[in-house]
């Protein structure tokens, strides 16, 4: 039978990648983004591409009404979810803390630890009731050590981080495994959406070195997913070559 992941932010970047792979694998998948439009055309194509079962469920993950709503309103036969892929994030700004965006903040905040706790909540009595399940959360080399002008963004993964290691311990007795995974750059839509559609910015980001592709992501995403019952990989930091930690790149030939 196959299997079902549930994927928060699967519009682009990691999400959009791990729904590729899961799919080439046979799992059914939920498919969870704001943007419909781009969530259909997914659904679409990798339906069509390996034959397997696709839910579309948008929503905004700072939304906690909007959250509950969709989840609990999940036909019986799309809630026997496997693994939730708490993916969903963003960056906004890379300003001094003195002058960086209130709003960003909040924005980051909300989206990155309070959609994950909220999506985490809602989805995890279909897991206690089948005895067992997988939390894959999202978090970062900026939440391993915080980079200048980092500020919010490296906290609010810094929160995925020790959310992850709580969460870890009180799931166990449900059987449930936690995984957290921090890549480092990887260029995908990120600073796009950081740097608010400026493109000349988001390209230095990666200038100079080759990063992550959102399939690498993706693929250490499926691994963690498919081993063993007994095994879990709880906190995993995979970076380009070239990157030794959230602030030093070498970008020398
Ligand atoms: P992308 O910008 O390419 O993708 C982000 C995804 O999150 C989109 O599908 C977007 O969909 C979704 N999303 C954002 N806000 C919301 C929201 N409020 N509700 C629902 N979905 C939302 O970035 P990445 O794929 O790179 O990022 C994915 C995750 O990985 C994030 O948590 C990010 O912080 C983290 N990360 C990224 C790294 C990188 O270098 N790229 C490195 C380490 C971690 P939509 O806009 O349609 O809602
Ligand atoms: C995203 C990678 O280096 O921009 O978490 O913080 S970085």
């Amino acid at each position: 039978m196959s299997k079902l992941v549930f994927i928060t932010g699967a519009t682009s970047g990691f999400g959009k990648a791990c729904a590729e792979v899961f799919a080439a694998n046979n799992w059914n998948i939920i498919l969870n983004g704001r943007r419909l439009d781009r969530l259909q055309e997914i659904k679409t194509q990798l339906e069509e591409q390996y034959g397997v079962n696709i839910f579309l469920l948008p929503f905004d993950v700072q939304q906690k009404d909007e959250v509950f709503v969709a989840i609990n309103s999940l036909p019986e036969e799309w809630q026997g979810i496997d693994v939730l892929v708490n993916n969903a994030g963003l960056a906004l700004g890379r300003d001094h803390f003195d002058v960086a965006d209130m709003e960003d903040w909040e924005i980051m905040i909300d989206t990155n630890l309070k959609g994950l706790l909220y999506v985490s909540r809602a989805v995890l009595p279909y897991m206690i009731k089948r005895n067992g399940g997988h939390v894959i959360n999202l978090g970062s080399t900026a939440g391993k050590e915080a980079y200048e002008n980092g500020n919010v963004y490296c906290a609010s993964k810094a929160a995925v981080d020790s959310i992850s290691k709580g969460m870890r311990i009180d799931l166990l007795q449900h059987k449930i495994k936690v995984t957290a995974i921090h890549p480092g750059a990887a260029e995908t839509e990120f600073s796009m959406v950081r740097f608010k559609g400026d493109e000349d910015k988001a390209a230095a980001v990666y200038a100079g070195y080759t990063p992550l592709s959102a399939k690498d992501v993706a693929d250490v995403i499926f691994y963690a997913a498919t081993l063993p019952a007994h095994v879990c990989i709880n906190d995993l930091v995979l970076t380009c070559t070239a990157q030794a930690n959230s602030f030093y790149t070498y970008k020398g030939s």
